[in-house]
């Protein structure tokens, strides 16, 4: 009895690794090294599911995660009910989506495409240092994401202020919440960041109505999901010059076909999904540590509220 690795479109061979050596005695399967019989699998360690895998497995006792988010595993439209979900909670997550996110805004609050654009023609120009007043940041979703991201702007002089669906209190960071806060929010933020979990209420969260309430010039980074935001619409922003930039490091399709705009756009950074990653030893000892919860009839560390959908 023991985990399944069906990591797909991840390769399960890193994870499976890690999970050996978290815990040699564990029997560990993968997709080119199924299992003896579907009875034997207690855990399975995904990232997505395709229908009819899960309940091919009796003796399931907990699914979980590769990564941060969820949503896709939720997606499934035959989770056995009452199965626990697991996500993976890595400290070092946070601090590289806060790198990441850090990087992009200063690549556009310091005009970098705009000097990257002057080299390429040998052109010695100096333009004003936008001042830290005119680069607000507005960061959607406080969890310990989005904390990490907040804060991160902090010592850089940028005022900082964050919308979450229920009020928080992050020191130093202007806080909003609830639906009437997020125009609040949107009307003050020059850099705007999405660190929200996929759920039916943030599905679509960003689209002409909402980012149109962005000041003139505003820049969008997405390391929440894809599907938070409209892409048709921030492209019409872009393109009628509401909308100064954007990063996206996920989308509404992963990877976007080859003749999707965003590849190309002038005003877009794409990154594939690498804002973080969670390093493959803690998603193997968390994985094992939630199936020696189960197994003692504990609930795992890292279950998510399935109705929440975190
Ligand atoms: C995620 C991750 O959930 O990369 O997006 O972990």
């Amino acid at each position: 009895m023991a985990i399944l690795v069906l990591s797909h479109p991840l390769p399960s061979e890193p994870f499976a690794d890690a999970l050996r050596r978290a815990a040699p005695d564990m029997p560990v399967w993968t997709e080119q090294q199924p299992p003896p019989s579907p009875d034997a699998v207690e855990a399975v360690l995904a990232w997505r599911m395709k229908p009819g895998v899960l309940p091919a497995y009796p003796n399931l006792r907990v699914l979980c995660s590769t990564g941060a988010g969820v949503d896709k595993l939720l997606a499934a439209p035959d989770l056995p009910p009452g199965l626990p979900i697991t996500r993976v909670v890595d400290p070092q997550q946070g601090v590289q989506i806060a790198q990441y996110v850090v990087a992009c805004a200063l690549h556009f609050t310091r005009d970098l495409p705009l000097y990257a654009a002057q080299q390429a023609r040998a052109e010695w120009r100096r333009h004003p240092v936008r001042p830290s007043e005119r680069c607000r940041v507005g960061v959607l979703g406080l969890g310990a994401v989005g904390q990490a991201i907040a804060r991160a702007f902090l010592p850089l002089g940028y005022p900082v202020a964050g919308w979450s669906r229920r009020p928080q209190d992050v020191s130093g960071v202007r806080g909003f919440a609830g639906p009437e806060g997020l125009p609040l929010l949107l009307a003050q933020s020059d850099i705007l960041v999405c660190a929200l979990p996929l759920t039916d209420a943030t599905r679509g969260l960003l689209n002409r109505a909402t980012l149109s309430q962005l000041p003139q010039g505003a820049c969008v980074i997405n390391v929440g999901r894809g599907e938070q935001l409209v892409e048709a619409d921030l492209r019409a922003l872009l393109d009628e010059g509401h909308l100064g930039g954007a990063a996206l490091d996920v989308f509404e399709r992963e990877p976007p076909k080859p003749d999707n705009w965003v590849w190309t756009h002038p005003k877009v950074l794409a990154t594939p999904h690498i804002a973080a990653q969670a390093a493959d030893d803690v998603v193997a000892r968390q994985c094992i540590e939630a199936l020696h919860a189960v197994r003692a009839g504990r609930r795992p560390q890292h279950a998510v509220d399935r109705a929440a959908g975190y």
